[in-house]
């Protein structure tokens, strides 16, 4: 534990930017942003609901495509009815910055995400 909080704050100082630092969102300290790490930073920004613009508790591909990302929208709706649920959006969004596939974000796809993301990780 000690030496995971030393690398941690090795981590914090070396990291620049204005997102949150990788460090304090990796709360188990492996490493690696999972998914529920990555839920647990942007859960208190209220994002989603900014995306819903008809606040119907959907984004639909009218709305998906306001957000003028290069995202394919039929691959993040997972149950292909034509709506992204919150749990939807946040899987595709996840899944769009794990470059290598592996269900994890190391700190090069956390930093991608923030400088090119929605979200100021
Ligand atoms: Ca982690
Ligand atoms: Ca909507
Ligand atoms: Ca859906
Ligand atoms: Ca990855």
């Amino acid at each position: 534990m000690r030496k995971e909080m030393i690398l941690g704050l090795a981590l914090a100082l070396g990291s620049t930017g204005a997102f949150a630092s990788f460090s304090s969102q990796d709360a188990n300290g492996d490493g690696q942003i999972s998914k529920d790490e990555f839920y647990g930073a942007v859960s208190d920004k209220g994002k989603f609901t900014d995306w819903d613009l008809d606040s119907d508790g959907l984004i639909e591909s009218g709305e998906f495509s306001k957000l003028d990302y290069d995202w394919d929208f039929d691959t993040w709706d997972a149950d292909d009815d034509g709506f992204l649920d919150s749990d939807e959006f946040y899987d595709g969004y996840y899944g769009s910055y794990d470059a290598n596939e592996d269900g994890h974000w190391d700190e090069g796809e956390w930093d991608d995400a923030g400088e090119n993301g929605l979200f100021d990780l």
